[in-house]
């Protein structure tokens, strides 16, 4: 009996017939596989804001900045004002460098701006 199979090697085709194998043609396009090829983009680093405790900053500024610097709410804020307190420090949030410099810098210059000390730091999340 005559049994014909079709073989997909790399970008080339082949007929298998009784056991043979013969190269398509090029104008035999009848099993070209239709998924495309997408090129994969490395994903970004990642880095962490981390809020620093100190002993001067009143807890109401922390808040007030956590609020309007990371668009956190009352009770987020408050949670993570006094885990930074009560451990030293908090992660806030996990973003792009770029964007983790400018939010802690941001901190940073609001509290200077009314002569405290608070500090954020970022370091690269492993
Ligand atoms: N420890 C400060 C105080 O008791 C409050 C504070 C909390 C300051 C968190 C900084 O990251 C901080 N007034």
């Amino acid at each position: 009996m005559l049994t014909v199979q079709y073989i997909v090697g790399g970008l080339r085709l082949f007929h298998v017939i009784n056991g043979w194998i013969f190269p398509m043609s090029d104008n035999d396009v009848a099993l070209k596989p239709k998924t495309k090829v997408k090129p994969k983009l490395d994903k970004p680093k990642l880095y962490k804001v981390i809020l620093v405790n100190d002993d001067y900053t009143p807890r109401e500024l922390v808040i007030m900045i956590l609020k309007s610097v990371f668009r956190m709410s009352e009770e987020t804020g408050y949670r993570v004002m006094m885990t930074a307190h009560k451990l030293g420090s908090c992660v806030v949030v996990v973003c792009v460098r770029d964007i983790a410099e400018t939010k802690a810098k941001e901190g940073i210059d609001l509290a200077k701006g009314m002569g405290f000390p608070l500090m954020f730091t970022t370091e690269p999340e492993e």
